[in-house]
This record gives structure tokens, sequence and C-alpha cells, in this order.
């Protein structure tokens, strides 16, 4: 059967819920399999009229249904699969409903569900409706009062948002907990957690003296491993208040961790539910990628108790007001809490990567788009990623102070209401006197900005003539596009570490700047820091791009200017399979990583060649194999200059005893990163002295490089060696376990994949496992995903497919890894067009028909 893509919602169509809920009482008898719900709910009509009441619900059993006391029967009310409208309410009543759920049947991982024999829920976006008749959408926010009952032996801990009252006997072996929390929010961050958990517990007193209940619930053997959770949480707690001003406002914070999660975490009041791999982390299996995850997730989750839970949205349009601020106050913590320049590396990459790649392709929307067919699918890089640029924009144009000032006017103002993002603007505004109107266009429109630069010099005058364009390409449904103003850092560089640095905003479509200087044509340093998201288009030569990267001051752009300048590169190496590296770039580029051996979490990044992804960007039609295979051998070339350094490096020990502190992980970056290299050497030796480096790690970061140095090499008896070493010492560790399924996916081919999907521990209710396996292969191994002969599409169809049958939010996520196909060369992109045809044809979830869907255009 031909699949039906969703109707679209249309931000134009918002109208206020009539009615406002006052109070919510909601009282669970659990079961996994026949969970009862009752929910009352105190109701009153916001204004005179006669509107229905109409109530989200899906998948649910209605058992009985009163209004004030007295039973409805089914002619009073009109039941569908995904709501119930009571045609004559008054204006003021007591509903109370009552619901069967079955918990262990819901592998959709929304609502109420069972991971690890243990009661869970995850309500953002429209879970609730999953487990009760509700207005579930994120302008209705009520106080709610929630009764927990559920077998002792089973449940010896029930959680839920708020205040903890007293555990009670219930008879027959159960027993009673109450949840009482004084905040009004939208159901979507309501959350019920219940089973047996260890639990690691530490407290933290808050700025104004409040002592506040810390603990993290994880499996059973699990609790020591929730330590550095713990840490990055009260280090958050106190950042934002030391930040923004912001303190805690319940008495206790509740973390649980499960194995069975759609996404990173959530943000649910008082009780955060966490993906378990963002949780557990201990110094013999966390990777530094792991230990900077969990701090930086730990925080975001944090953060949003006032970016989103005190301070809501008024629909899911305006997502991002809540997630790209989050993501901004994140990304800041981080810095403080590391390195500010390798941060703001470490983000572009991470923005350049998912989010550039989905505004240049048929997925693109606008960071507050105008319409969504599938609210899951709104939870994308633009929304985040974008969204915090934004922010960041913001905070750029006004300063820090008045940033600060236009923040708490907008915490003070809006506590405890669900509002907009011209709302939010409108704060900065008032403080600031300025008008955001054109500034509100980023929000609006799709696209990534490209911004070319044009210079001329007057030796005479001693004037620079900086002549700066802008403007975006055209998106699915928004063919023109208006210019964006666009905080603009620049710099003339003297070469001798002089700088002349300032901003421009750049408001109209041309802009022309003339700056005079003494001593001679400077060099100019453009989008310094990555002030604005855009591409920068400059006609320069190699060695006008290498004597910039030495002149420059910014380490953002010394990084940026390597990164161009091994783009170039590698695009010139994929156009020829014999062209050869050219050496005094290699050279360069070497000598520049070198002369940054003084911070070698940079100097890390600095060996950094940009994704084959990322290269599609840059060359149109792209063909991932040839780049692939152009990268590969830069990367060889590189590894070959850098040889004796990478020697002397990985001979000295690793710093021990292990610390996930930013200076150590700094340190052992550089070594993975000279493992990567040696991963992609001609060197008859390398597996060798990589098996040697794999056995002799002293931490995963590294026994996971060298790992995935070995895969890179394809067949040997030294990767296969590592391969099941590391699955014997590993495989009752399901997020380790999950790296391992991880680094083969990473590099393998389609029959990998097909190796993977049959080994006993896949698991496709896992969703961890999954991304592991179809996530890695479609988004990190393109040569293989992207294969002419569309075997790597035809590696995940049918697990893509599987898995949409029983969880359509993880399924739609991985289709997304086909929104590049019309970029692709010809082959390639026809497989991948037929794939796509096939997959509309068979019977698809609504949220993989909105990727499918949107990916044909
Ligand atoms: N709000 C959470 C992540 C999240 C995203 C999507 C969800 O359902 C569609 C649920 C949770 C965060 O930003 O961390
Ligand atoms: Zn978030």
């Amino acid at each position: 059967m031909r699949t039906e893509t969703p109707i679209a919602v249309k931000l134009a169509d918002y109208t206020p819920y009539p009615f406002d809920i006052e109070h919510v009482d909601l009282a669970f008898d659990l079961d996994p399999d026949a969970t009862r719900v009752t929910a009352t709910l105190k109701l009153s009509r916001k204004s005179k009229g006669s509107a229905p009441l109409v109530l989200d619900g899906e998948a649910l059993k209605l058992l009985s249904i009163a209004i004030d006391g007295r039973a409805l029967t089914p002619s009073d009310y009109t039941l569908t699969d995904h709501d119930l409208t009571l045609a004559d309410v008054p204006d003021t009543f007591e509903l109370r409903t009552q619901v069967e759920i079955a918990p262990s049947k819901n592998t959709a991982l929304s609502g109420l569900y069972m991971s690890g024999g243990r009661f869970c829920s995850q309500c953002e976006s429209v879970g609730f409706r999953r487990i009760t008749y509700y207005p579930d959408r994120p302008d209705v926010m009520s106080r709610f009062f929630v009764t927990v009952t559920a077998d002792k032996a089973a449940c010896p801990i029930m959680l839920s948002n708020g205040t903890p009252g007293e555990v009670t006997d219930a008879g027959n072996g159960r027993h009673k907990a109450t949840w009482d929390d004084p905040h009004k929010k939208p159901s979507y961050l309501f959350a019920l957690c219940a089973g047996d958990y260890d639990v690691y517990r530490d407290s933290f007193t808050t700025m104004s003296g409040k002592q506040i209940d810390l603990a993290i619930h994880v499996d059973k053997g699990d609790a020591d491993r929730a330590a550095w959770a713990m840490d990055s949480l009260k280090r958050s707690m106190a950042w934002d208040e030391e930040t923004y001003g912001r303190e805690y406002d319940l008495g206790v914070f509740n973390i649980v961790a499960v194995r069975d999660f759609n996404f990173g975490a959530m943000e649910n009041k008082g009780l955060n539910v966490f993906n378990s791999a963002y949780v557990l982390a201990d110094e013999d299996s966390a990777t530094d990628a792991d230990f900077e995850a969990i701090e930086s997730i730990v925080a975001h989750e944090y953060f949003h108790n006032w970016t989103g839970n005190r301070i809501t949205c008024r629909d899911w349009f305006q997502l991002c007001l809540k997630e790209g601020l989050t993501v901004f106050r994140d990304q800041n913590f981080s810095a403080d809490m590391r390195s500010r320049p390798v941060q703001r590396i470490k983000d572009v990459i991470r923005l350049r990567a998912r989010q550039f790649a989905e505004d240049a392709g048929p997925l693109a929307h606008p960071v507050r788009p105008a319409n969504y067919g599938a609210i899951d699918n709104l939870y994308t890089a633009t929304v985040y990623e974008k969204g915090a640029e934004l922010i960041g924009m913001l905070r750029r144009m006004i300063g820090p102070e008045a940033y600060r000032q236009g923040m708490d006017l907008y915490f003070d103002r809006h506590d405890g209401q669900a509002v907009t993002i011209e709302e939010f603007y409108a704060c900065f505004a008032d403080v600031t006197g300025k008008d955001f109107g054109p500034f509100l266009r980023w929000y609006a429109q799709a696209g990534t900005p490209q911004v070319t630069v044009e210079e001329s010099w007057d030796e005479a005058a001693g004037e620079l003539t900086i002549k700066l364009a802008q403007a975006t390409p055209p998106t699915p449904g928004q063919p023109t596009k208006k210019p964006v103003p666009i905080p603009l850092e620049l710099a003339l560089l003297d070469g001798k570490g002089g700088t002349d640095a300032w901003m421009t905003v750049l408001d109209t479509a041309e802009t022309t700047i003339t700056r005079k200087t003494d001593g001679g044509r400077p060099l100019l340093s453009v989008n310094r820091d990555f002030s604005a998201p855009i591409r920068v288009g400059r006609d320069l030569t190699r060695d006008q791009r290498l004597a910039l990267v030495v002149a420059e001051t910014d380490p953002f752009n010394q990084w940026e200017g390597v990164q161009t300048l091994v783009t170039e590169e590698i695009l010139k190496l994929s156009e020829g399979s014999q062209a050869q590296p050219d050496s005094d770039l290699v050279a360069a580029v070497a000598e520049a990583i070198g002369n940054a051996s003084g911070d070698p979490a940079f100097a890390a990044l600095l060996t950094r060649l940009p994704e084959v992804g990322e290269l599609f960007l840059e060359r149109k039609p792209a063909d991932p194999v040839a780049l692939h295979s152009g990268r590969k051998r830069l990367q060889a070339a590189l590894a070959a200059t850098l040889a004796p350094t990478i020697a002397t490096t990985l001979a000295a020990p690793s710093p021990t005893p292990y610390r996930p502190s930013a200076e150590q992980a700094g340190v052992r970056a550089l070594r993975g990163a000279f493992i990567n290299l040696l991963g992609a050497s001609d060197d008859a030796d390398a597996p060798k002295t990589l098996l040697s480096l794999y056995r002799h790690a002293t931490n995963m970061t590294e026994r996971l490089a060298a790992m995935r140095a070995l895969t890179m090499k394809g067949q040997s008896a030294e990767r296969d060696e590592a391969l099941a070493d590391f699955e014997q010492n590993w495989k009752h560790n399901p997020i380790v376990m999950d790296k391992w399924f991880a680094v083969q996916a990473g590099q393998g081919t389609a029959a990998t994949v097909a190796e993977l999907a049959s080994h006993p521990d896949f698991d496709l209710k896992n969703p961890n496992r999954v991304r592991a396996v179809v996530g890695v292969f479609s988004t990190a191994n393109l040569a293989a995903f992207h294969a002419p002969d569309g075997s790597g599409y035809r590696a995940v169809e049918d697990i893509i497919l599987k898995a949409d049958a029983a969880n359509p939010a993880l399924a739609a996520r991985l289709l997304a890894a086909f929104e590049q196909w019309r970029m692709l060369e010809p082959r390639a992109g026809a497989a991948a067009e037929a794939t796509l045809q096939r997959l509309q044809d068979a019977k698809l979830s609504p949220n993989s028909a909105d990727i499918v869907g949107r990916a044909l255009g």
C-alpha cells in the first residue's frame, strides 16, 4: 500500500485553547500489560462561548468518563483514534477519565513504556496523549499532582515531577507514592519512572542557601558510573547561577538513565530522563568524547529548567525558542569548562556537517518553519544548531551586558508562560531600543547565506576597500530570499601579530567598507570566530591562503584557513586517481600542527580533514567514492610527513592516572588524531604498530582510536584480533559494544552492515544499537552508503522498514540520511531515488512518509 504523507500543520492557523486547566490529578496503577490511568482535570472556559472540549488521545482504551461525578455514555462524546470530543460542557467543571494502556507493548518509546523491565515515559512532543486524554499542546500549562501505585518488589522506586510525598502501603504487595509539582507545566514535561534502580546521590546548595537533593537512578550495579554526570550537574547548577542568575526551584532533582531512548535526553521538570549512553561513564569504559558529551547534555537538560520549562513554547513552531537558546547556553558552559576556541571549532564542525547539509538539500527548513508534517521530524540541526547560532549573533550584535539584561527581562516578564520568538525579541528590543524585525528574517528564511568577499588595495592612499555581497540560495518553497543582518567580525592583519579588528553588520545585499592602514597592504581576516553561520566565498590562491594562515591571530580562522586549504586539495585529488598531494601544502599543514603542539587539543583539530559529507557542499555532482579516495591520499601524505612526530608522540606514555579533564583530554585528542593518521598511512608496519597501541592503550579513547584505525586499513589479522579482543572484553557493556558496532559500520561495506545486523547482539528495538549500525553507516561511511551500485541503500532499506513498524521516530531519523541524494553523481543518485521510491510505495509511518515525501520533493 502506498504511504500517505501527513497533512501539514500551519503556524498561521494557531488559535488559543478555549479552556484553562487549573489542576491535573493523575493516578497511575502500574502494570506492564495493563496500566490504569485516572485523570481528574479541573477545567474552566476562558471566555464565553460554546466551543467543544477536544482532548488528544492515541492508543488508549477508555474505561470510564465522568463530568462532575456524572458518568457519561458513548452518546455524550465522540471518540476517534486520535481525539475525544465533548460537544456540550459547562463553563467550569471536573472531568474524570480512566484509561488502560500497555507499556510493555509500546515499542515507539513515546508515552509510557518499558525499558530494561522498568517503567519510563517520554512525552515530548506528543507522547502524553498516549498516556491519557488531554490537550497535548505546550500552551496549556497546569499544576500536576501525581499518584503512582506499583508492585513493591518490581518498583521499589516510583518517581514523577516536583516534590515527593510519603510512600504508603497499598495492600496486595503494592505501594503508593505521591508527587506534587508546584510549577505549572505543559504535558510534554510530564514524566514517570518506576522500577528497581541503583541510586547515586549528592546535594547542591544554591546561591540563596537552599539544599537540593540530587539523585541519578541507573541500572543495578551502575551507580559508580554516574559520578561524572553528577559532577557535571553540580557544575551546571553553579554556572547557571553565575552566568544567568538562575537558581534551581525545587527541593529535589532526579535523573533516570534508560537504555532504550529515542533521543539524547529529556528535560522533564525535576525528573530528567537520559539515554544511558549520556549518563554512564568511567575511566575504563568511556572515551574523552563520552565524558564531554555527558557534561554538555547534562548541562543542556538542566538549563532547560529555565529556558523551556519555566518559560516554554506557545506552539511547536517556536521550538527553537527553547532549543536554540538552550544549545547556545550549553555551548557556552562547555566553552567555560574547557577551551573556548576549541569548543567554537567543534560547534562549527557539527553545524556545518549537519545543518549546512540540511540547508542545502530537500529537507531544508527555516529555524522557525511555517508548517510541518510530522512534529517529531522538527527536532533538527536547523532548529537546534542554527537556532543556537542566531542567539550567538544576537549577543554579538548587542554585547554581553545588553544580552544579559534582555535575558533577565525575559525571565521576569514571561515566567510561567508559553511564548513566541517575537515575545523573546521584544525583551531585547525593550532593553536596547533596537528593531529586531530584519533580524527575525533569519528565523523565517531557510538556506545558508553566502557572502562573497572582494578586496582592492590603494597603495597611495593606504586603503583597503572590501566589497561584501550576500545571497541566500533558494530552498524548497522559498525561491527568493531577502538579505539578512549578518554580524561579521573582520580584521586587518599586518603579519607581525598586529590586528585591527572590528565588527560590521551586513544588512543589505552589498556592503562596501574602506579601511585605512599604515605599513603596507594588510591581510584580511573575515568571519572571525565564525561570527555568523554563513559560507564565505573568496577567490584566493593557495599561497595567499597559506600566508593568511601564518598571519592569522584568531584561532578559529587559523583552523578555518587550514580547513579551506585541505578542502581545495582534496577536491583536486578527487578529480584524478593518480594525482599526488601538493607537498608544499602538506608541509605547511604539518608545520602548523607542529607549531600548535603547546595546545594539543587545537593541534588535533588541525589534523582533521573535512568529512566526505561536508565536501558534498563544495562539489556537485558529488562522487563520494572519489572524494573518499582523495581524502585518504591526503591523509596518507600528512601521515608520511608527520611520521617522526607521530612516532615520538606515541612513544611517550599517555597521561596517568586517567582524568577526564580538558587538559588530559587534549593530550589524548592529539594522540588519537595521530593514531587515526596511522590508519591512513601507507606504511606497511602500521597494522602491527596499531595492534600494539591497541594492546597497550591505558584508556578507551586511544584503544578505540587504534581499533578504528585498524578497520580503516581493511582486512588484516591485526584488525580481526583487535575486534575479537574488544568484543570479548566488553560484550557485557552495551554502551561500549555500541562503539564496536559503530567502528565497523563506519568503515566497512554493505556486507559489513548485513553481518552486523545478524550479530546476536543486534537489537532492532534498541535505538542506540540501530543507530550504531545503520546511522553510522549512512552518515559517516558515505563512500559505502552511496556506492554507485546501490548496495549501501539495499543494506539499510530492510532494517529501516522493520524499525519503522515498531518505532517511527527512530526510522524517520535514519531516513534523513538520504537528504543529500540530489547532489550525487548520476549512478548513486539514480539508485538513491529508486530506493526512496520503493520506500514511498511501502507502508510507512507518517513520520517516515514525511521524510521520504520531502526528500523526493
Ligand atoms: N527536548 C530534548 C530532546 C527531545 C527531542 C525530541 C523529542 O521528541 C520528539 C524528545 C526529546 C532535548 O532538547 O534535550
Ligand atoms: Zn533541548
